[in-house]
């Protein structure tokens, strides 16, 4: 019996539960997509093609080596905004989605008062510095020059700044 649980354990992946933020239209839902085609073994993604904005909530569940991390991608419309900080008790990271040629005072603006959240306080934060195949697209020095008014905000928590481009997967 022991053999048994104990082999069942060890199969047992860690769960995480990860919020995937930001303004509708940033890449949010690709990015969730391209997370899935590349690390889960047989899932038949859809075409990036086809991909909508986030409406609603929209869920995927991905294995990275010994975790299993959920994603749970909230959607950035300006109304679904205000129901962000319903599931901050559900979270162990956040990705924050800047798609790098939005208009990136909105997207500092909403940042703001994500990492001004109590409930989030100390919790790890990812800033996707997404679409930077864009000609028009900010560097990642430019988003960090942009988004310095929020750095003391950021605290002692770990947070970091990865280029991306969610459409063809580069950095995923
Ligand atoms: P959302 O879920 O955050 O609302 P989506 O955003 O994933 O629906 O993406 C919004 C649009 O941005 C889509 O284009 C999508 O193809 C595009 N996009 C996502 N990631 C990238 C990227 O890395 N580079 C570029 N150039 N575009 C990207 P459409 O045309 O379908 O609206």
């Amino acid at each position: 019996m022991y053999t048994l649980l104990s082999g069942l354990y060890m199969f047992q992946k860690d769960e995480y539960c990860i919020l995937i933020l930001g303004l509708d239209n940033a890449g949010k839902t690709t990015f969730l997509e391209q997370s899935k085609t590349r690390f889960n073994k047989n899932y038949q993604g859809m075409s990036l093609s086809k991909i909508t904005t986030s409406v609603g909530l929209n869920i995927g569940t991905v294995d990275v080596g010994k975790a299993r991390l959920m994603f749970w991608d909230l959607g950035g419309q300006e109304e679904v905004q205000s129901l962000w900080d319903k599931h901050y008790a559900e979270r162990h990271g956040v990705l924050y989605d800047i798609g790098s040629t939005d208009e990136e005072s909105e997207s500092k603006e909403a940042f703001e008062k994500v990492v001004s959240s109590e409930a989030l306080d100390g919790v790890p934060i990812l800033v996707l510095a997404n679409k930077q195949d864009g000609e028009t697209c900010l560097s990642i020095p430019d988003i960090k020059t942009a988004f310095s008014d929020c750095t003391c905000k950021i605290g002692r928590r770990d947070c970091l700044t990865p280029g991306l481009t969610a459409l063809t997967g580069k950095g995923v």
